[in-house]
């Protein structure tokens, strides 16, 4: 069911993301929409705007109002890819099973790039046909996931302790910001377009967060066990930095049933939402369950 479904909503998302960067705008500016649409166009997983979508159905047949805010998600995770991959940053050569953006176009206009995407992520939400107090929420969601207290400051955390050892607490907070915040908010920005009560907004919100920290754990596990080619990125990166991670704190195998337990508790909050739709309930806890398992 899972598997369909996914299937189904990509198609819709790939759909919107080339409408959007298919516009021709004559000149030069044609060129950098090429650098713009390059990263994207590489592909995804697109778990985030999915993620968006399946919590705007869990109380809401009709979701399309909420494909813009998903790919405005989409936008500012593939931007914060462009820049994770920078030299100055992670300094990768390779990202989604391609030469990274900086590789292809040049550092400068890798910075440009992502900079484009997060900006250009806030002016596509701004289009999204939701009430006006919704509109306000789902600025407040992403710019709060994305910036200085989430994603952003998890990167920052994640800069900081580079050349210094960090502790599990330490860990913890790094991957609930880096990592978890986009997935956390693409869950709650379906479920405020679909005005879920604040129960269910909170058992969503704690689906994402569980989630998000096993998405973390399972790139530690790839990153541990993974062929380059097969995870489309370099492989290996974190044994050879020394950074703490769930394999060097509880193994590879204590990292595994870390994961299980984290899915049982999303599981657990999934569970908890009163709605007749059921069927997307069980998509959700089939996703929490893919999480730990991919291969990429
Ligand atoms: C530069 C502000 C700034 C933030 C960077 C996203 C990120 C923060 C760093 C990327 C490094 C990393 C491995 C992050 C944790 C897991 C993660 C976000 C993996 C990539 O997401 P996927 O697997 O990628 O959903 P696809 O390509 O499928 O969309």
């Amino acid at each position: 069911m899972m598997k369909e479904y996914i299937n189904e909503k990509i198609i819709e998302i790939e759909n919107a993301l080339k409408l959007m960067f298919n516009k021709r705008h004559g000149s030069i500016r044609d060129e950098f929409n090429e650098i713009l649409y390059y990263p994207i166009s590489a592909g995804g997983k697109r778990i985030r705007p999915i993620l968006t979508i399946l919590s705007c159905q869990l109380f809401d047949d009709d979701y399309k109002n909420a494909i813009i805010p998903s790919i405005a998600l989409e936008l500012i995770h593939t931007y914060s890819l462009i820049h994770d991959d920078l030299p100055a940053m992670d300094n990768d050569s390779m990202r989604r099973g391609l030469p990274t953006t900086h590789i292809k176009y040049g550092e400068a206009n890798a910075i440009l790039a992502g900079d484009g995407l997060l900006t250009q992520a806030f002016e596509i939400l701004s289009t999204a046909d939701v009430d006006n107090d919704i509109l306000r929420k789902l600025l407040f969601e992403l710019s709060y996931a994305a910036g200085t207290d989430g994603m952003v400051y998890g990167q920052y955390i994640d800069l900081y302790y580079e050349k210094k050892p960090m502790d599990f607490e330490m860990l913890k907070l790094l991957h609930s910001k880096k990592t978890a915040a986009l997935i956390r908010c693409a869950c709650r920005m379906g479920a405020i377009i679909s005005k879920a009560n604040e129960k269910d907004l909170a058992s969503i919100t704690e689906y994402g967060e569980c989630i998000g920290l096993t998405f973390q754990i399972q790139d530690d596990i790839l990153d541990y066990i993974a062929d380059e080619k097969e995870l489309g990125k370099t492989v290996g990166k974190d044994a050879k930095n020394d950074k703490l991670t769930y394999v060097k704190q509880f193994g590879l195998d204590g990292a595994k049933e870390q994961a299980s337990i984290v899915t049982e508790k999303a599981i657990l909050a999934i569970k908890k939402i009163e709605t007749k739709n059921t069927d997307k309930i069980n998509i959700l806890i089939e996703l929490a369950k893919y999480i730990i398992e991919r291969g990429n």
